[in-house]
């Protein structure tokens, strides 16, 4: 890899990409890919936390492949590959297990929403997602992570992990930075938009998916939640109308205050349809490049082939240097 600071990111396969993903996470990665080693992760691992249909998990992983090469990501230029491919991650998770308190992961907020969203499967996986997550990004000796604001916390984790395991072991990983992009880094349901707009809510109308038509982006639009108030305007009372604001300004480039002004005066019906017509504006090229991309599974696997290989390459280094740090005799390869 060339002398350049690392870029770590990963997103789970765990259903198809809304706007959320895209604004937080994937669009950011194409303008950052050539100013890194940039390393990008299906996180295929992440997504047993919760119950998967194992055939539409298998389907959801060459989506977000495909995806991730729609959006501009060059998988010759960055590492693109698929979290189980790479065993160093659930490896090195073991060794940072140990050196976690069950505290620090059981107040972590995503560990509690998710609890609470699925009661009847709170498994230790669950629990241990942010330490998989910290393997992940410390295998690489990332220095950038970038990520949605909904990651904050977990990033901090990671570097809390780093740091504890640096001070007890010696120089061991990097502590990585996050980098949040300034607009969209938290896109809200469209439904309650108190709450974060996630791939795995069960009402799909909450959402925008990275492969919903056109003519279903505005429909869903056209229902967001508002207020009665008739102002276009950003509000901490006017969450539903802030939050298309939002995802305005994003997909248009423009600013909150240009969008605030070009809708000045006018309803709420024509707001909606205008920011369904932004959106579908920038998502639909993608979505037909990775639906094309989608029919050949063999330049999918082979993409996966070669990032893997490349992947385990730099990240064995990482876990071997862990390995003799905490004393464990070193295997002998070939
Ligand atoms: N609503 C959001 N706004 C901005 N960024 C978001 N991200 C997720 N939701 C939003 C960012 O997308 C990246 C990939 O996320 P992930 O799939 O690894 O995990 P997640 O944060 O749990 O995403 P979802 O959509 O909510 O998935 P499910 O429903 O399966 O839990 C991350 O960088 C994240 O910050």
């Amino acid at each position: 890899m060339e002398d350049k600071k690392v870029l770590f990111s990963a997103i789970q396969p765990s259903g198809i990409l809304t706007i959320g993903n895209y604004l937080g996470a994937l669009r950011n990665f194409k303008k950052l890919q050539s100013d890194y080693n940039s390393i990008f992760s299906v996180a295929d691992l992440h997504t047993l936390t919760v119950k998967q249909d194992p055939a539409v998990l298998r389907k959801n992983t060459y989506e977000l492949t495909a995806l991730y090469i729609a959006c501009g990501i060059n998988p010759d230029e960055s590492i693109l590959f698929a979290q189980s491919h790479v065993p160093c991650h659930a490896e090195l998770t073991w060794i940072l297990n140990t050196v976690t308190y069950p505290g620090e992961l059981s107040r972590m907020t995503q560990f509690k929403d998710k609890s609470l969203k699925h009661e009847d499967n709170i498994n230790m996986g669950l629990m241990d997602y942010p330490v998989l997550m910290a393997s992940d990004i410390l295998l690489y000796q990332t220095e950038l992570v970038p990520i949605g604001a909904d990651q904050k916390q977990h990033l901090e984790l990671t570097r809390d992990l780093a740091i504890r395991f640096n001070n007890r072991f010696g120089e061991t990983f990097k502590v990585p930075e996050g980098y949040f992009a300034k607009n969209g880094a938290r896109v809200m349901s469209l439904c309650e938009p108190e709450r974060k707009m996630s791939k795995s809510d069960a009402n799909e109308n909450a959402f925008i998916s990275m492969n919903d038509d056109p003519a279903t982006i505005v429909r869903k639009f056209k229902r967001a939640v508002t207020d009665s108030d008739n102002r276009i305007v950003c509000d901490e009372n006017k969450k539903g109308i802030t939050n298309l604001l939002t995802i305005y300004s994003a997909f248009t480039d423009k600013t909150i205050e240009e969008a605030e002004k070009e809708f000045e005066g006018k309803g709420y019906g024509e707001f909606k349809v205008r920011v369904g017509e932004a959106v579908a504006d920038v998502i639909e090229p993608i979505r037909q490049e990775k639906n094309k991309l989608l029919q050949s599974k063999d330049y999918l696997d082979s993409v996966l082939k070669s990032g893997a290989e490349r992947a385990q390459y730099v990240a064995y280094k990482t876990l071997n240097k862990v390995y003799k740090k905490v004393g464990l005799v070193p295997r002998i390869r070939g």
